[in-house]
């Protein structure tokens, strides 16, 4: 009954907000290095800089520092008793500007050294190839993912940790939160693709197409893992914050579905194997003709072994005549659940739209799920005698957990595991703030970089190590 026993609990980070070390190891620079923090009073987002300019605040350069700190981390998270610990190559460590011949070993020496160190725990490394930290020369030189030539590199990265790790990672993502793009804004094009706009730049259809590009080279990666080493099971990553109409107006009902088709394609691509149909209207409608007999059999060999997803919140959506003819995705029309609490950042908290996700996931694709990021980010105070008292970070798992449990229970979801984002303090990827802070483990550093890296345990630490050591019957009881 319940969570299977080898369920893995655990957290989630990626390189990009944690690592620091943006120069070391001879990694290239990333999309993200060029990427500044957003405003810390309105919480605005980041900005994009052509290139590294001097005097401009680039927070996620020296991270939480997690290059030089990832024993003192992953001690702490084995002492909590995690059974998976999620993190990101980034790939600018392997491949610098993304299209050398030859990986840099002294980036694939250091996850060599990490994964040693999940090991020497029990932990299970679970890595995304792809989270939001492409090479900044394939942005620039290349066009990224609007380029065909992106497939190839990022196959060959791909590649080169599928046969360097294949014995020390398992279960593998290929781009975090795929569908995140569907809202067309540069932050999002960046960080899935690679995608700088220029003026006259049709960014819909770019982002269709680059989209496009980057299925074909995750079924190529899929593909490739499972011939290297049939053991390897290589999941998708979407962005799941389920969109609800906002009344039973047969109009707001249509935007939420429109909402989600614009969510759920990029799965259907990934786990189906083919485009689904409405896709594929919408494409003659608009005569996008870039995909080839090729790639549609790429497609289908390249389907992905599980769902994995992350979830925050939801979203309501009200009919507001801006998209009559299709029902598309319109973020404008985006309205506030008055059912909902919000957290410090607007994001409606809503445990049972997790029930809801990992059913409605479940039902279409019938794949096993896995929850690889839920978590709350807040501002934490820490206490005269250094503690730190997190009762609505506890709150927000507890629900979300028991909801979790539910969906297994009473709805018979296939649940592999749950990686809470973030087990340790890291940078916002929307703004690059550090007082949104989502760990169980405080780490000593404001916005503006002052502190002194110091790593201690919040209240809700003891608490997720007694949830994992009873495998969650700890908060199921009460
Ligand atoms: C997801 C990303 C993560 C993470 C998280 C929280 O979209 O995959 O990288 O950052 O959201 O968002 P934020 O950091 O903006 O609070």
């Amino acid at each position: 009954m319940g969570f299977r026993e080898d369920f893995l609990w655990g957290g989630a980070v990626a390189a990009h907000q944690c690592e620091g070390a943006w120069q070391e190891g001879g990694k290239g620079i990333s999309c993200s290095d060029v990427e500044t923090a957003g405003d810390n009073v309105t919480g605005a987002p980041r900005r994009l800089t052509d290139g590294v300019i001097e005097g401009e605040d680039y927070p996620n350069h020296v991270g939480v520092d997690f290059y030089h700190h990832y024993k003192e981390d992953v001690a702490l998270f084995a002492e909590m008793g995690f059974k998976a610990f999620r993190t990101s190559i980034a790939w600018t460590r392997i491949f610098p500007r993304g299209d050398e011949k030859e990986p840099n070993e002294e980036g694939l020496k250091f996850y060599d050294d990490l994964f040693d160190e999940c090991h020497k725990y029990g932990i299970e490394p679970v890595i995304t190839l792809s989270h939001f930290e492409l090479p900044w020369a394939l942005a620039k030189e290349y066009g990224g993912f609007r380029n065909r030539q992106a497939i190839d590199m990022f196959v060959k990265f791909a590649k080169v940790c599928f046969e360097r790790y294949q014995h020390k990672v398992k279960y593998w993502m290929t781009f975090n939160e795929i569908n995140n793009q569907a809202d067309v804004t540069q932050h999002n094009l960046i960080q899935e693709g690679a995608v700088l706009l220029q003026e006259g730049d049709d960014a819909e259809y770019l982002m269709y197409l680059s989209a496009h590009h980057e299925l074909v080279a995750s079924a190529l990666a899929v593909k490739a893992a499972h011939e290297i080493n049939p053991d390897l099971q290589v999941g998708c990553m979407i962005g799941m914050n389920g969109v609800y109409p906002a009344s039973p107006k047969p109009e707001d009902v249509m935007n939420a579905l429109g909402a989600m088709h614009q969510k759920y394609w990029y799965v259907e691509v990934h786990a189906r194997g083919h485009y689904p149909r409405h896709i594929l209207k919408k494409f003659e409608r608009k005569g996008y003709d870039f995909i080839t007999e090729e790639d549609k059999k790429i497609l289908a060999e390249g389907k992905v072994d599980y769902i994995g997803f992350s979830y925050y919140m939801s979203f309501a959506t009200k009919y507001q005549g801006r998209n009559e003819k299709t029902f598309d995705y319109v973020p404008e029309d985006f309205v506030r659940n008055t059912y909902l609490k919000a957290s410090d950042w607007g994001w409606q908290i809503d445990p049972i739209g997790l029930r809801i996700s990992c059913v409605d996931l479940y039902d279409r694709y019938r794949k096993p799920l896995f929850i690889v990021e839920n978590g709350l980010g807040a501002k934490d105070t820490v206490e005269a005698d250094g503690s730190i008292n997190d009762d609505y970070r506890i709150d927000y798992l507890r629900e979300h957990i028991r909801q979790m449990y539910k969906a297994i229970e009473e709805d018979g979801v296939e649940l592999m595991g749950y990686t809470t984002w973030a087990p340790i303090d890291l940078l916002s990827n929307s703004t690059n703030q550090m007082s949104k802070r989502y760990g169980f483990i405080y780490v000593d550093v404001d916005d503006y970089g002052n502190g002194t890296y110091k790593r201690s345990k919040k209240k809700s630490y003891d608490w997720y190590k007694e949830v994992i050591a009873t495998n969650g019957s700890s908060i199921l009881d009460d």
